[in-house]
């Protein structure tokens, strides 16, 4: 903590949760302080959210003394990543500013669960083209391998670590595979993503000694399993931070398109220069070296059907 002018504390922090129209400061001491902004707040990120989870900021304390709890938000530092909301397609909001889930993620850790739900790898997928569209570092972590009986799940996992993804396999009941999960997250800021009732709570829960609230409802039921919906910040006893994230159809895609999307499937990368067109879709072309991959078995054929529904999905106005 430094000081400025007389009677007036500036101090660095991060925000690490919201409240209302309140932020959680947390300060490299551990103090957390109750924060808002005002006119006056000057942001390096002027397209966006003022300030987000994750945002590192500088304040200045409204209360003089060591017992101060409480401070305006003076300055926001430019971010090194966001995960943006995406925007209600039903209301045209183009001039608003981009909402800001979560800023200055490290890791993108999208969380699965080998049943209930069952394990989806379009999912997956898309969380993976979601991450090499954003270049963030990602962590697979599949949990209830407990119910994993028959190794299907440890077989559907093999293309993605045969891919370099690196996977983390997770049963908070049996406590395995707990000790990998806490080195792969240490010192960094990570960002847990993933369906409802596949265990996010849980781990979070087992990781930081905090509660959040966890769901007992069926993930059967779809409605009302939403216990997560800002974004919260928690450390990490080794270091670092995790945080809730809603699930990636709340994430905003937007720069995600038709003709980039065959760049974020890593494996197409070595064979599509064989392509006959340089501009090939992988779709329809003739001689489609992707294409020629999957019927031979060198591309995964599950992850080529990814790539169609997401080509299919996305519009590009052609
Ligand atoms: N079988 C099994 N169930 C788990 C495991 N981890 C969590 N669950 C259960 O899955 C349900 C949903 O968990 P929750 O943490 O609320 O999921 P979230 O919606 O992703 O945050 C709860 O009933 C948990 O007890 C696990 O490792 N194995
Ligand atoms: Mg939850
Ligand atoms: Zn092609």
């Amino acid at each position: 903590m430094k000081e400025k002018k007389t009677n007036e504390l500036y101090c660095t922090g991060r925000v690490t949760g919201t409240s209302g129209a309140a932020y959680m400061v947390t300060t490299p001491e551990g103090r957390v302080l109750r924060c808002r902004t005002f006119p006056g707040t000057q942001s390096a990120n002027p397209d966006s959210s003022l300030a987000a989870v994750g945002d590192e900021v500088e304040v200045q304390l409204t209360l003089s003394g060591t017992e101060a709890l409480e401070g305006i938000i003076m300055q926001v530092q430019p971010r090194k990543s966001a995960l943006i909301r995406r925007r209600d397609p039903r209301r045209n909001r183009s001039r608003e500013k981009q909402q800001v889930i979560a800023a200055n993620i490290e890791l993108l850790v999208p969380v699965v669960s080998a049943y209930e739900p069952p394990l989806s790898t379009r999912l997956i997928d898309r969380y993976l083209v979601f991450a090499e569209s954003e270049q963030l570092p990602v962590l697979l972590v599949v949990n209830k391998m407990d119910l994993d009986r028959d190794a299907g799940v440890l077989r559907m996992m093999e293309v993605y670590q045969a891919l370099g993804y690196p996977v983390c396999y997770v049963s908070v009941y049996d406590k395995t595979g707990i000790g990998e999960l806490v080195e792969a997250l240490e010192g960094r800021i990570s960002a847990f993503s993933g369906h409802s009732g596949v265990g996010k709570s849980t781990i979070i829960n087992l990781l930081t000694g905090v509660r959040l609230k966890t769901s007992r409802t069926s993930w059967k039921s779809g409605k009302g399993v939403h216990t997560t919906s800002n974004a919260t910040m928690l450390p990490l006893p080794g270091g670092g931070y995790v945080i809730d994230t809603p699930g990636i159809r709340e994430f905003s895609l937007a720069d995600i398109t038709r003709s980039n999307l065959r760049f974020y499937f890593r494996e197409f990368l070595k064979v599509m220069q064989e392509c006959a067109f340089t501009s090939c879709s992988h779709t329809v072309e003739p001689d489609c070296a992707v294409r020629r991959a999957v019927e031979e078995g060198s591309i995964d054929a599950g992850r080529y059907e990814s790539y169609l529904a997401l080509f299919d999905a996305l519009d590009d106005g052609i």
